[in-house]
């Protein structure tokens, strides 16, 4: 009986429900477009011309930032004197397009990943870092780029903000509020577990952290760059990872270790060579 009567005002009012249906839809399209457009800024009204915007992770008390990637990006910004502003946000590896930090805008191009914005750079302001090295050259700093940024890197990242991340809070040198260490701790682990390094035992870390650091002394030895006498943009790659691991992990951590107590001390001037020329501002970095 109900539903008799309910498919007979359906029939009656057909037309009004095709209109309420239309209507919906409309309403949900524009919503979607609307919102659309508030998320994609646009060059000259939200952001200016001609200037890169940097979206960085966030300070830690001991250096201008707790992402080795946007040491690396802004090292290179830095060394070129490209103008660029940091925008700060602690959600920004949520925000952009490849969902990491760093990401920049430059003239209505949205970009993520240091390396392609590197390149991109290059293009735009037309320099090259490298050119000073040959074929073979520029194919060896990319095995030893590599080396840094695809292992070495995760065993900074295990060590300061899983093994020791009870101190990276403590030290004040991460960016993200006390409450969250918990949550943080996880996010990280699974990423550690998955990429494989968080498969190793505490020991086996201390172990490949401080034998890579000796084995990056010996690449290093008296040259003042890793190719030689001029900075390459696997020296922003270097200087972005394992001045992380001298200024932004706990002291207690065994890399830790051997900065303090001089046990590679060309990576020790290797490091304050680069800080010293490109980051006077490193203790309070002038964004
Ligand atoms: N290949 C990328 C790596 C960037 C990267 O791993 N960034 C880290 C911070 S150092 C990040 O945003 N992690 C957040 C996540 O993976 O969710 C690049 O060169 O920019």
């Amino acid at each position: 009986m109900l539903m008799e009567r309910i498919s007979e005002l359906c029939r009656k009012n057909s037309a009004y429900l095709a209109a309420g249906a239309t209507v919906v839809g409309a309403t949900a399209f524009l919503l979607k477009r609307f919102s659309n457009v508030k998320n994609n800024r646009i060059c000259g009204i939200d952001y200016p011309r001609d200037v890169v915007i940097l979206h960085p992770l966030g300070r830690g008390k001991t250096g201008p930032d707790t992402s080795h990637f946007v040491i690396k990006l802004e090292t290179y910004l830095r060394f070129h004197k490209i103008p660029y502003q940091s925008d700060i946000n602690i959600d920004n590896y949520k925000l952009g397009p490849k969902k990491k930090v760093p990401w920049i805008e430059y003239n209505g191009v949205t970009m993520g990943d240091s390396q392609m914005i590197i390149e991109f750079l290059n293009k735009e302001f037309n320099v090259d870092m490298d050119s000073h090295l040959t074929k073979q050259e520029k194919a060896l700093a990319w095995a030893v780029q590599k080396w840094i940024e695809e292992y070495m890197y995760w065993l900074s990242v295990q060590s300061a903000w899983v093994l020791f991340i009870d101190e990276t809070f403590r030290d004040g040198i991460s960016p993200f509020p006390m409450e969250e260490k918990s949550a943080v701790k996880k996010w990280v682990s699974n990423m550690t577990y998955t990429v494989g390094v968080g498969r190793h035992t505490k020991e086996e870390i201390h172990e490949m952290t401080v034998s890579n650091l000796r084995k990056f002394e010996d690449v290093l030895g008296d040259k003042k760059f890793i190719m030689g006498d001029k900075m390459g943009v696997v020296d922003c790659a270097a200087f972005g990872i394992i001045s992380q691991m001298r200024w932004l992990t706990p002291s207690v951590c065994p890399g830790s270790r051997l900065f303090l107590e001089g046990e590679i001390p060309d990576v020790v001037k290797y490091l304050d060579r680069i800080r010293d020329q490109y980051w006077p501002d490193w203790e309070s970095p002038i964004y």
